[in-house]
């Protein structure tokens, strides 16, 4: 018996659909007895791995981690785990092990790592493991498993990325569907899916860059509406968010899907690039807004070209075609949801600046647009501004145990705290902004927004946001106490 095992995402255990687990799982179906197992939805995660190992007989424990609270959570249960049952083989993959593997080596409670997109790979590994052609491994180190022949003291490239479209679909039947439903701006019932596989472009401050190298593997239009249409069908959803990272790459497969679910009436959001939207036509806006488009994320990242530009942000990106897709969207009354990752070394206050100055813009172009502020947080990946983070003395943690200390939890979470480039003044300008900015400009995403809560902020706010005093704002700090307003949802992370 294998066990999927996914640490708590957030904080609040608040239940997302574990789409990385139900790719393992669909490989598996038919071949292996497995579980599921989410520690979102557990009162006492270990009790339950430790009954599933002893009552159920499991021998291999794979478990996804994300850095932040999930890597938190992994290494304490995965070191206990190997202490009480060392006979259960433990793999980890997901993004943190794919980028940050050189932290994972001298972890003796993990068995196996395995970098990128892995259920191929995975399958591979348990195959091995129950031929007994692959023994538990006897030193103290992990290997790296690219298939085959495991990677002993040596970097096993990320698997190649299995196409989405050839990849069986996801075993809904082994999770509990009903928990994951939540309302959002999009529906009052809505799921999650992920329909393709990567992203063609390099910015510099991306982790999927590490993952796929350029890669982008889409499922077809009618297989996603095949499989919207199932949500729809069976779960009664009423809303889909697409966490692909790049949804509207193909402008003819997304304009296909948009007609193949138009006759489902719900509606859906999706994360895009500015530049590939800014090409698409008219017709394209349209089909899109008619088939329930409601909200889209868009990287705009910055105010500023030449940041843009030191990101490596590439195609065509630039700060006119983010003016220009937001007057865009608001005529297809489709709301843009725009994330900018400030805080930019070398000179991370002008860059803060002009980033304000930009959203200022835009936002009296198109109030309803979303703003998301992300702090600048390096990932391993050659570039400019990687480069310029290890010049001011930036580096990552050498071990598992370093990465889990609080500082390091909060910079996974891009908080940052601790960035030689960064200074506590800067650090409250950035929040200081947002809380005004929040206030001024209540989100749309938050259903506890009534119109009186709403007059009230922008009431209270308007001096501060007009003369752009935003520093220390005592007094929206205590209404948030009250009123509690939050920043726009992100609709999944
Ligand atoms: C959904 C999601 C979440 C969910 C949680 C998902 C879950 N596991 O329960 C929520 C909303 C809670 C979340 C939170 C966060 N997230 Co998040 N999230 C995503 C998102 C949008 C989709 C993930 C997904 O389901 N993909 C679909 C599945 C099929 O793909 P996958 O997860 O990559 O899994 C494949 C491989 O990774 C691998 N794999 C994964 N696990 C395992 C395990 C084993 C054993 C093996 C062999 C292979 C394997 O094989 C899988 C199949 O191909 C991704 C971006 C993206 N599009 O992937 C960001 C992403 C993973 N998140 C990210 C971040 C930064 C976060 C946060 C830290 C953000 C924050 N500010 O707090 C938090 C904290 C996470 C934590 N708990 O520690 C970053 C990771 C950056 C990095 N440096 O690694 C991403 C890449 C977004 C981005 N573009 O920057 N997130
Ligand atoms: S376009 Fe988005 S997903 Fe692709 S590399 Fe850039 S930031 Fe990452």
């Amino acid at each position: 018996m294998i066990i999927l095992y996914n640490p708590p995402s957030s904080p609040a255990r608040k239940p997302v659909l574990p789409m990385s687990l139900l790719a393992l799982g669909a490989v598996l179906e038919g071949h292996y007895e497995y579980r599921i197992i989410d520690a979102n939805l557990e009162d006492n995660p270990l009790a339950t791995l430790l009954r599933a190992i002893d009552t159920d007989g499991a021998h291999i424990l794979a478990v996804t981690v994300m850095p932040g609270p999930q890597l938190m959570h992994a290494v304490p249960l995965c070191r206990q785990i190997k202490m009480l049952r060392p006979q259960v083989v433990i793999i980890w993959g997901g993004y943190f092990p794919s980028q940050h593997y050189e932290s994972c080596v001298n972890a003796v409670y993990i068995d196996y790592i395995i970098r990128g997109h892995g259920e191929l790979i995975f399958k591979n590994l348990v195959d091995q493991l129950h031929l007994n052609k692959e023994h538990p491994k006897t030193s103290q180190k992990p290997r790296m498993w690219q298939g085959a022949q495991p990677y002993i003291n040596k970097v096993a490239a990320p698997a190649p990325i299995p196409h989405p479209d050839h990849l069986p679909d996801f075993p809904y039947h082994r999770v509990k569907m009903e928990r994951y439903i939540r309302p959002t701006f999009m529906g009052t019932r809505t799921l999650p899916h992920h329909s393709s596989y990567g992203c063609p472009f390099f910015c510099n401050f991306c982790a999927v860059v590490n993952m796929v190298h350029g890669k982008w593997l889409a499922q077809s239009a009618q297989h996603v509406a095949d499989v919207t249409e199932r949500l729809v069908r069976e779960w009664g959803v009423n809303a889909v968010d697409f966490y692909d990272n790049n949804f509207f790459t193909q402008e003819a497969r997304t304009v296909e899907f948009a007609e193949r679910i138009t006759p489902l009436h719900i509606g859906w959001w999706g994360e895009g690039r500015i530049d590939t939207l800014h090409h698409y036509s008219e017709k394209s806006w349209r089909t899109m807004r008619e088939s329930g488009l409601r909200m889209v994320f868009l990287g705009a990242e910055s105010g500023s070209n030449e940041t843009l530009q030191r990101m490596n942000k590439g195609g065509n990106a630039s700060i006119e075609k983010t003016i220009d897709i937001v007057g865009q969207m608001k005529e297809h009354h489709i709301v843009p949801e725009l994330s900018f990752v400030v805080g930019n070394p070398p000179d991370p206050e002008e860059d803060l600046n002009h980033t304000i100055a930009f959203i200022r813009r835009i936002k009296r172009l198109n109030p309803a647009t979303e703003i998301i502020l992300y702090m600048y947080t390096p990932v391993p990946l050659a570039g400019e501004l990687y480069e310029e983070a290890k010049t001011q003395g930036f580096h990552f943690p050498q071990t598992l145990e370093e990465w889990i200390q609080p500082d390091w939890i909060e910079f996974s979470q891009r908080h940052s705290i601790n960035m030689p480039w960064l200074n506590d003044v800067l650090r409250r300008q950035i929040s200081d902004f947002q809380r005004v900015l929040n206030a001024y400009y209540p989100t749309a995403t938050d259903p506890t927004m009534s119109a009186l809560k709403k007059a009230t902020l922008r009431a209270l706010s308007a001096w501060r946001y007009h003369l752009k005093l935003y520093s220390h704002p005592l007094e929206l700090r205590a209404l948030n106490r009250v009123l509690a307003y939050q920043r726009p949802e992100t609709s999944g992370f």
